[in-house]
């Protein structure tokens, strides 16, 4: 093999079977099922995605196709026509649901506010027309910057609504990477907060706004809808700003859903790529309202008696398919919170969910750690045996965690759904089915059905055993992304270039480590940027940082690879230790020896250093790279925008 792959060096065999009696009522109920569903899905894959569009989905015009693949461009349910805020909402109003729970808002100072589906709906239709109002139509894009307020939901679908591509930034960027995303998308109108609430602080966001548009930095946008939060003082800008308030009194509550084409732009969600500027990940109507629908049903086995709670932000695509779009979708009910764990609630997500009786629990692996790093005290505090099924999603999940967020959180009794997927494939792509799927910790399992995942080496062989290779997806499905916007070249070389072709079958590279193993399991070990070669050996990081994390005086690792003249790289590791462990010299030698006896002499760390914090985007993952440069004493290059928190930078630096 000319190209070099990834060995796989984690030892995990713990089996978690599903619950009997959740499985006897699941969705998909046994592996069986699941088979014959991906067996059928592989020979047939347009008759399995057809027969669910038309299941699952209310349609204003049927599709001629169901795909249209011209490699690496998919078009989905041509000539289809829909709405996705008429699956989310109007179907539902003629149903028992018109009175449910659509949306529970918990926000952080501790105020709430239920919107039952026929509210949501009469919220959505003044906010579309008032955006009509503003000189909105369709396929104008609209900038969306907000905390996560019930009115974030509605801003989505208002345009959604009438056919206006969103693209929403994170509440916690800068204003320059604002402008940067209003530029590229050409953004008409920018919906905003005067600020909002995060771990007992107020965060400004209508300031930002103004440093974003101030000099004309983003000439294309004409009008900013504000929503009062927080109350605090703000710049209205005469003729540009309005307040939601003030124009929503005078809207009407009836707006029609804008037919779109199945394949008619819904939004643009940029991610960040480690160098250049982000990329504008563009998502269609019909296959993308399919596969939020579909994947969250299977996958958390959604029913009309759950409250489903995604601890994501808007700004994250988890946030789109798994707060919005494919709950609603659903029917379900949807519940958002405005804070996040804070030193004077460390709790407070446990209050949540007894409150509301959480049913579905759904975060990232970031927050296991930080949850279990303040120990069990605060969940045992609270009844948490309203829920029955957990998931993570955003990084690899450690065994530890992983074993943690079962036992503490689920009581031994909640499968957990460890979902691997990307903002570019729209939603779930290797995930457990919680009553068919027996589980392993550290593990997504298996491709979703319908999807056909596969690791193979760089020139598109399989590769199997230990060894891991590179994730891809072979065969278009219906919520993968169409494009980066206004390049589709970059789309076509980021994502459908680093491995050719193979048997005629475009594979689409997702830029992970990845290995199966012999029972066929799929085990997510990092990005591939972030692998580590010590000595010819190619290693991914989560194994190392799992190891690590197994130690009981581990809290959190991160784990790089640093220049070393001998080996060509050399493992660095960056320890947060257990609230009531101190480093010391001692402890460090332990750590090493630790990673020697659970994977290898191959993956001992040459070096550990103690820290309180590390770089996580604000969806939580670690930016390596940042690490890396630190590491080797470098200067810190490229992107640092989408850091949560840009003086855990100095922190390091000054070695705290
Ligand atoms: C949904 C989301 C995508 C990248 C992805 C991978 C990592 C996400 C994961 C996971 C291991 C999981 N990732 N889920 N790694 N196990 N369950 O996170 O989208 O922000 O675009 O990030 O996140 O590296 O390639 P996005």
């Amino acid at each position: 093999m000319s190209q070099p792959t990834i060995e796989s060096i984690l030892n995990e065999n713990r089996l978690f079977a599903p619950p009997t009696e959740l499985a006897e009522q699941a969705h998909i109920k046994n592996l069986e099922e699941y088979r014959q569903l991906q067996a059928r899905a592989t020979t047939d894959p347009e008759g399995f995605w057809g027969e669910l569009a038309a299941r699952e989905l209310e349609w204003f015009e049927p599709w001629t196709q169901v795909l249209d693949w011209q490699p690496p461009f998919a078009k989905w349910f041509v000539d289809g026509k829909l709405n996705i805020t008429h699956n989310c909402l109007d179907r539902h109003l003629s149903t028992w649901r018109r009175n449910k729970a659509a949306l529970i808002w918990e926000g952080e100072p501790g105020d709430s506010r239920t919107l039952t589906y026929a509210q949501l709906h009469r919220e959505v239709c003044q906010m579309a027309n008032v955006l009509k109002q503003l000189g909105v139509q369709k396929g104008d894009r609209v900038g969306i910057y907000m905390p996560m307020i019930p009115e974030a939901a509605i801003a989505l679908l208002a345009c959604a609504r009438i056919g206006a591509p969103h693209t929403v930034v994170f509440g916690g960027f800068s204003a320059e990477a604002l402008q940067n995303r209003l530029v590229d998308a050409k953004a008409k109108l920018v919906i905003a907060a005067d600020g909002g609430f995060r771990k007992d602080k107020t965060v400004p966001l209508k300031v930002a706004v103004d440093r974003a548009l101030a000099d004309n930095g983003a000439p294309t946008v004409e009008h900013v809808l504000v929503v009062k939060r927080t109350g605090e003082a703000v710049e209205m800008v005469e003729g540009r700003d309005y307040w939601w308030h003030d124009l929503q009194a005078g809207a009407s509550g009836t707006c029609p859903a804008e037919p779109m084409d199945s394949e008619d732009m819904l939004f643009i969600l940029y991610t960040s790529g480690t160098t250049g500027k982000p990329k504008g990940v563009v998502h269609t109507t019909g296959g993308y309202n399919l596969y939020s629908h579909v994947t969250l049903k299977w996958a958390f086995d959604l029913k009309d008696t759950d409250v489903y709670w995604c601890t994501a932000d808007v700004g994250w695509i988890t946030g789109h398919s798994y707060i919005v779009y494919g709950p609603l979708s659903n029917g379900a009910t949807t519940l958002m919170y405005e804070g996040a764990p804070r030193p004077s609630n460390p709790g407070c997500l446990w209050d949540v969910v007894e409150k509301y009786g959480v049913s579905i629990f759904y975060t990232a692996p970031t927050a296991i750690r930080a949850l279990s790093k303040l120990g069990d005290r605060y969940p045992n505090a609270r009844d948490l045996s309203s829920l029955r099924i957990l998931g993570t999603v955003g990084e690899p999940i450690n065994p530890e965690a992983w074993m943690w967020y079962r036992r503490v959180i689920g009581g031994d009794r909640c499968p957990i759904v460890d979902t691997w997927w990307q903002t570019e494939t729209g939603g779930f792509m290797i995930s457990p089915l919680p009553g068919a799927t027996p589980t392993k910790p550290g593990s997504a399992t298996f491709p979703f059905p319908g999807i056909q995942a596969d690791v193979v080496d760089m020139e598109g062989n399989p590769v199997t055993g230990n060894e891991g290779g590179y994730l891809v997806v072979k065969h278009p499905w219906p919520g993968m992304m169409r494009t980066v916007y206004g390049n589709p070249e970059r789309f076509r070389r980021t994502y459908w270039e680093h491995i050719p072709p193979k048997d005629g079958q475009y594979l689409y590279f997702a830029g992970d480590g990845a290995h199966k193993d012999e029972d066929g399991y799929f085990w997510i070990m990092g990005r591939v940027d972030d692998v580590i070669n010590v000595a010819g050996h190619r290693l991914g990081t989560m194994e190392v940082e799992s190891a690590l994390v197994s130690h009981p005086a581990v809290a959190e690792a991160a784990v790089v690879g640093r220049n070393d003249e001998i080996k060509g790289e050399d493992i660095f590791a960056f320890v947060i230790l257990e609230t009531d462990r101190d480093p010391s010299d001692a402890l460090a030698a332990e750590l090493k020896q630790h990673v020697v006896r659970e994977i290898g002499a191959i993956a001992r760390p040459g070096g550990i250093r103690f820290t309180d914090v590390l770089p996580k985007t604000r969806s939580g993952k670690i930016v390596r790279r940042v690490l890396r440069s630190l590491a080797s004493g470098e200067e810190v290059a490229g992107d640092t925008s989408t850091l949560e928190d840009r003086s855990v930078l100095e922190k390091l630096r000054a070695g705290e």
